[in-house]
């Protein structure tokens, strides 16, 4: 009898689910990998329900004889185990990055005359509510919260860029590569002080109140399942800051990252160059402390970032705070530099993490831009932050358009480096 396997990505079977396994169940025995956590997450979206569960409802299905863990998004290791005579799917892996797995995973078929069978994809109704279904559940504020700790748990380094809008949350979300054959998509999305502030032609100085930081916050969770850190500035005076983190908790933000700073805060990039004041150790603690106090979910994060390196006050400055916020019941720290060179930030973590193997380490890699994901990992980061790029490259895109098209009189010569509007639609979800 042929061998006929399957690999599920999914959290409900649904009818297409079934057509597969009754369109493989014509060629032979069949036997249906479940795709692990850490790879699902890389290419589709985060689990709504944990793996055993989704082992359990494919082995409840009667035409299935047998189900095995896939832990790679490639086919490689269940072909040189299984040797399977088909290997069946969706024939919508024959587009986008998904194609690179089905070309790899066929030429590993055709060297023993094994075969690809693309079954066409079942796109009815029923389908798409189910999985519009999946989507909103991620979104709820209950599974989005916990979201955070656990892709620090799954991911070598959680992957988050900067969002300021629905349309920039959209591009965190569906953003999906196809790179070398690996597929690879952000993990989290940073609701940047900068940005926002950028975003609506004003200075990066706490201006833009927490009224309105919330309605950003509340544009991206419309349109986006991701787990959110909200860059929450100095946290402001800790008689606000506990109602701030009651707020972001309630809306289902994982995480606030607040900057050791006091009085007037200016963007950190501008380091020494203008006048910034770092809180005392104490009163920092009392804030963490504080917004520790009030938090009424464990999901919930709050950060502490520091900014001794930025203010020029050393590393055994920054590694003795470091160690009092965790004290204070800081969840994770944030070091931050403006050096091209990653040396200080690594100097640190190595440091930090001689003593403390556990508290998660975010950076923000905006000067420091030549270090690899990687790299920093392997010094213990957990999380990295491209915390305004998505800004930086609209901006310069907008100014040259609108001068080309005050320069012409006309916008035909812009035309051609413009996205269509049909392009622009598409990515924009409809009910
Ligand atoms: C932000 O994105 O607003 C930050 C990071 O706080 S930085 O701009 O590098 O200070
Ligand atoms: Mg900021």
């Amino acid at each position: 009898m042929a061998t006929v396997y399957t690999c599920f990505t999914t959290d409900v079977i649904h009818e297409g689910h079934l057509n597969i396994i009754h369109e493989a169940k014509k060629l032979g025995d069949v036997v249906v990998g479940v795709l692990s956590d850490e790879s699902m997450i890389r290419f589709n979206r985060f689990p709504s329900v944990d793996f055993e569960t989704r082992i359990k409802i494919v082995k409840d299905i009667p035409e299935v004889s047998k189900v095995v863990i896939q832990d790679d998004i490639h086919y490689d290791k269940v072909i040189e185990e299984l040797h399977p005579d088909y290997v069946i799917h969706g024939d919508n892996w024959l587009e986008g990055p998904m194609r690179a797995i089905r070309d790899r995973a066929e030429k590993l078929l055709s060297a023993y005359g094994g075969k690809i069978v693309d079954v066409p994809y079942t796109r009815n109704e029923n389908v798409m509510i189910t999985d519009s279904r999946i989507r909103e559940r991620l979104a709820m504020p209950e599974y989005r919260r916990k979201r955070l700790r656990q892709l620090i748990d799954l991911c070598p380094v959680v992957k988050t860029i900067e969002v300021h809008s629905g349309l920039t949350g959209l591009i965190a979300e569906k953003t999906i590569v196809e790179n070398d054959g690996e597929l690879d998509q952000f993990d989290a999305m940073w609701i940047s002080s900068l940005c926002d502030s950028t975003a609506k032609g004003k200075p990066d100085i706490e201006l833009v109140d927490m009224t309105s930081r919330f309605r950003t916050i509340d544009d991206v969770m419309e349109v986006t399942t991701k787990p959110i850190i909200f860059d929450g500035d100095t946290g402001g005076l800790t008689e606000h800051f506990v109602y701030t983190v009651r707020t972001l908790e309630r809306m289902g933000v994982s995480a606030v990252i607040i900057e050791d700073k006091t009085g007037l805060k200016k963007n950190s990039l501008f380091g020494t160059e203008v006048v910034q004041t770092q809180d005392t150790i104490e009163n920092f603690c009392e804030k963490i402390r504080s917004g520790k106090k009030v938090q009424l979910t464990d999901d919930f994060m709050i950060i502490a970032r520091i900014e001794s390196l930025i203010l020029e006050q050393g590393m055994d400055d920054a590694l003795t705070r470091a160690r009092a916020y965790v004290e204070a019941g800081a969840d994770g720290i944030m070091i931050h530099s403006r050096k091209k060179d990653p040396a200080e930030i690594l100097e640190f973590c190595d440091k930090f993490r001689a003593e403390d193997k556990d508290t998660p380490i975010v950076v923000v890699p905006t000067s420091f831009n030549s270090i690899t994901e990687s790299e920093l990992a392997s010094h213990g980061v957990n999380i990295v932050i491209y915390a305004n790029q998505l800004t930086r490259s609209a901006f310069p895109a907008m100014e040259q358009t609108a001068k080309d098209i005050l320069k012409h009189h006309r916008a035909l010569e812009v035309d051609e480096r413009l996205m269509p509007i049909k392009q622009i639609i598409s990515l924009i979800d409809e009910l």
